[in-house]
C-alpha cells in the first residue's frame, strides 16, 4: 500500500487559513465506521496522550524515577492496529509501552502506580516503565532491550500455531531496532513456519538521536521481509483509519495461516527518546510542523466535523471522562504505598 497521501480536513484547513499557509483543496472521505467506533478511537487515543502527558509530569516532580519513553504522537499505530484485535491475540513491544498497554486495556491506576514504583503497579513497583506485563490482557511487555521483543513476538505466534489457536501474535518495534540482527532470523523461522505474527514497525524517525537517514541502508523497512516472502506495506501512522484499515488485512492474512506480515508505520515521537534528551538532533520547527499538519487526534477529530459524525461537545465529554481516569491514576500511584523491603526478591525468578 503506498502511503496514503494526508487528507485536509476542516479544522487543518480553518488552521492553515488563520496561519497563512496553503489551505489544501479536497474534503476527506467519509470513514466506513460508524459513529460509536470512531469516539471509541477518539478516546482510546486522548487517554494514551493525556496519560503520557502526566507521567511527564510526574516524571518533573520526582515522582518517576529512572527510565521513563513517551509514546506522544505515535497514539494512532497502536489504537488503529489493536482496534482488529481479540482478547486473545497477544502484544509485545519495546520500552515505549505505556501506550500498548492502555490500548490492551490494562488498568491506567496500575501503569502509572508501577511507573511511580508502588505496590498496587503491575509488577509491584519492581520493574518500573519498561518491565509490566499482563498474563490477563495478553500483554507481555515492555523490553528494553533493542530489537528483544521481535523473537519474543515470534515465539508468541509459535505458540498460537501450535495449539491451533487462530490467534495472532502483534509485535512492535522501533525503526533503530529494525536494523537488529535478530529482527531477521525471526522473520526466516516466521516465514519458514509460515507464524501468525504481524511485525509492526513504529517509524517514528529517529533511534535516539539518529535519524533513519544517518542509520539505515534503505529506509523501506516494510520490505525487508522480500527474501523470505513476507508482504509488506507502508502506512501512515498518523491516520488512525489508514492504520486501522492495514491492520485488517494483515491480521485477516495471518488467521488465514498465509503467514508473517509485516507493517511499516510513518509516525513521529513529539518528546525526547527519553526524559534525559538534549533534543539537538532536530529543530523544534520540525516538531512543530508536524505537531501542526499531521497530530493524529486533531486527524480524527477533523474528519467527524467535517461529516457531522461528532460535535465538539462529543469530543468534551469523551475530554473530561479521560481527564478524570488519568488524575485517578496520578493519585493512586502517588499514595499508593511502596513495596515492603522483603519484597525485594519474590517475583524476581520463576522456577518453572
Ligand atoms: C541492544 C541494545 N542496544 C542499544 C540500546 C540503547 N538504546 C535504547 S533505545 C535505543 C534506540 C532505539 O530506537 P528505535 O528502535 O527507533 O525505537 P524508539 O526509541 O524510537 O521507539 C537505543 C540504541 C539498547 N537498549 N539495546
Ligand atoms: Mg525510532
Amino acid at each position: 500500500m503506498a502511503r496514503a497521501a494526508k487528507t485536509p480536513t476542516s479544522r487543518s484547513r480553518a488552521t492553515a487559513k488563520s496561519k497563512g499557509k496553503r489551505a489544501l483543496p479536497s474534503r476527506p472521505a467519509k470513514p466506513d465506521l460508524d459513529k460509536g467506533a470512531l469516539l471509541k478511537l477518539y478516546r482510546d487515543m486522548s487517554l494514551i496522550r493525556r496519560f503520557e502527558e502526566k507521567a511527564g509530569q510526574l516524571y518533573g516532580q520526582g515522582q518517576i524515577a529512572g527510565f521513563c519513553h513517551l509514546y506522544i504522537g505515535q497514539e494512532a499505530v497502536v489504537v488503529g492496529m489493536q482496534a482488529n484485535l481479540t482478547p486473545d491475540d497477544t502484544v509485545v513491544t519495546t520500552y515505549r509501552d505505556h501506550g500498548h498497554m492502555l490500548a490492551c486495556g490494562m488498568d491506567p491506576k496500575g501503569v502509572m502506580a508501577e511507573l511511580t514504583g508502588r505496590r498496587g503497579g503491575y509488577s509491584h513497583g519492581k520493574g518500573g516503565s519498561m518491565h509490566m506485563f499482563s498474563k490477563e490482557k495478553n500483554f507481555y511487555g515492555g523490553h528494553g532491550i533493542v530489537g528483544a521483543c521481535v523473537p519474543v513476538g515470534t515465539g508468541l505466534a509459535f505458540a498460537h500455531r501450535y495449539r491451533g489457536k487462530n490467534n495472532v501474535s502483534l509485535t512492535y518495534y522501533g525503526d533503530g531496532a529494525a536494523n537488529q540482527g535478530q529482527v531477521f532470523e525471526s522473520f526466516n523461522m516466521a516465514a519458514l513456519w509460515k507464524l501468525p505474527c504481524v511485525f509492526i514497525i513504529e517509524n517514528n524517525q529517529y533511534g535516539m538521536g539518529t535519524s533513519v537517514s544517518r542509520a539505515s541502508a534503505s529506509p523501506d523497512f516494510f520490505k525487508r521481509g522480500e527474501p523470505f516472502g513476507i508482504p509488506g506495506h507502508k502506512v501512515d501512522g498518523m491516520d488512525i483509519l489508514a492504520v486501522r484499515k492495514a491492520g485488517a488485512e494483515a491480521v485477516a492474512h495471518c488467521r488465514a495461516g498465509k503467514g508473517p506480515f509485516i507493517l511499516q508505520m510513518e509516525t513521529y515521537r513529539y518528546r525526547g527518546h527519553s526524559m534525559s534528551d538534549p533534543a539537538r538532533y532536530r529543530t523544534r520547527e520540525e516538531v512543530q510542523k508536524v505537531r501542526e499538519e499531521r497530530d493524529p487526534i486533531d486527524h480524527l477529530s477533523d474528519l467527524l466535523f467535517t461529516h457531522n459524525l461528532a460535535k465538539p461537545d462529543d469530543l468534551k465529554k469523551i475530554d473530561a471522562e479521560v481527564k478524570k481516569i488519568v488524575t485517578d491514576a496520578a493519585d493512586f500511584a502517588v499514595n499508593d504505598a511502596e513495596p515492603a523491603p522483603e519484597e525485594l526478591y519474590t517475583d524476581v525468578l520463576v522456577e518453572a
